[in-house]
């Protein structure tokens, strides 16, 4: 089978062909119908993953059940599923409760999951460790459905969190709105009535989010003019959700300069910037988290959402063999939406 494979840091991926693998005890083979392509991925292509790999890249999957190794239960062949993207041990308090993301032993646990450090689901074909890992899709289509797995959990995980904050005489920021920011649009408009502001350095991004219903768009090109901008729009209370799925300096010293008392930021992008805490700045009460993805019953809420028709992902579709240039897009801002590569 053909498989998008992560060779080792600074390198690109390599297209190869790979035996289609059998599931051994326990295990779960899932034949892909979607995997998304995910902003984390160039974080591993350019600073490698520790002393990881090769690996097959792919953390956002969904398809559906081709096999079931022995003792493995649960499903049947043919089942539409969601694979769970990060794989805890399974056993410890925070994974008992499903939110392996958060897995006490995750220091102790090299890999992070399919396609971060295990062979992930650009493929034909991922072998699943367990049955637990994989979620129910019931009527929806795993070639669109992939991307519920990251690009809508991991800002629901951010959102629901914040939900005591997101009340309907308050205001909310998402800046960058790309795979997870145009979600998290989404996901809040069906979770609270909160006014929404979205920023972004492209004007079709800023576009895309008026189309989804934001109240205001603001250019962040310039995070001074932009401030100034939010400023206006909020007065002396300020905003009281920053939900910053860029990470990069001027977005987090953005969110610091815009959030007023009693607010929360969440910092959620991989942009290598530093948020500064200390007195005076961000103001008192104000909040700050770094979530990361999702447990797997939220995926399931994620699920039901979008079954309920009421998020919707936007997707650019490629085969698979398309992956590097794919990526290049990705890096280059070329992709509205989420970009998913189909076997
Ligand atoms: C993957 C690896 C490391 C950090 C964050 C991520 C996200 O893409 C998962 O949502
Ligand atoms: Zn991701
Ligand atoms: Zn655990």
């Amino acid at each position: 089978m053909k498989a998008v494979r992560y060779i080792g840091a600074g390198r690109p991926p390599e297209i190869v062909d790979l035996p289609r693998p059998a599931p051994g005890p326990g295990q779960v083979l899932v034949r892909i119908a979607g995997a998304g392509v995910c902003h984390s991925d160039l974080h591993v292509l350019d600073h490698g993953l520790g002393p990881l790999g090769p690996f097959t890249l792919g953390h956002e999957n969904a398809g559906w059940i081709e096999a079931l190794g022995a003792g493995a239960a649960g499903w049947k062949e043919g089942d539409a599923v969601a694979v769970y993207g990060p794989w805890g041990c399974g056993a410890c308090r925070t994974c008992q409760a499903s939110a392996e993301n958060y897995c006490e032993h995750h220091a102790s646990i090299p890999m992070m999951g399919g396609g971060l450090g295990s062979d992930g689901g650009m493929a034909e074909y991922m072998i699943v460790p367990s049955p637990r890992l994989l979620v129910p899709l019931g009527r929806l289509d795993p070639a669109k459905a992939a991307p519920l797995s990251d690009a809508a959990l991991t800002p629901y995980h951010a959102i629901k969190a914040a939900l005591p904050w997101l009340t309907p005489d308050a205001t909310v920021v998402v800046i960058g709105i790309g795979g997870l920011g145009h979600m998290a649009v989404q996901i809040l408009r069906a979770l609270s009535s909160s006014r929404i502001i979205a920023g972004d350095i492209d004007g079709a991004k800023l576009a895309h989010a008026r189309a989804l219903g934001v109240a205001h768009t603001i250019d962040t090109r310039d995070p001074e003019r932009a401030a100034e901008e939010i400023r206006a729009l909020v007065g002396e209370r300020g905003v009281t959700v920053a939900l910053d799925f860029v990470g990069a300096q001027p977005t987090l010293d953005l969110c610091s300069s815009i959030v007023g008392r009693a607010s929360r930021i969440a910092i959620v992008g991989l942009g290598g910037g530093t948020l500064h805490y200390a007195q005076g700045s961000p103001p008192f009460g104000c909040e700050v988290s770094m979530p990361y993805w999702g447990s797997r019953t939220e995926l399931m809420e994620v699920i039901a959402l979008a079954g309920q028709g009421l998020i919707h992902v936007e997707t650019e579709v490629f085969p698979l063999e398309d992956a590097l240039d794919v990526y290049q897009r990705l890096r280059e801002g070329r992709i509205k939406g989420r970009a998913v590569l189909r076997p």
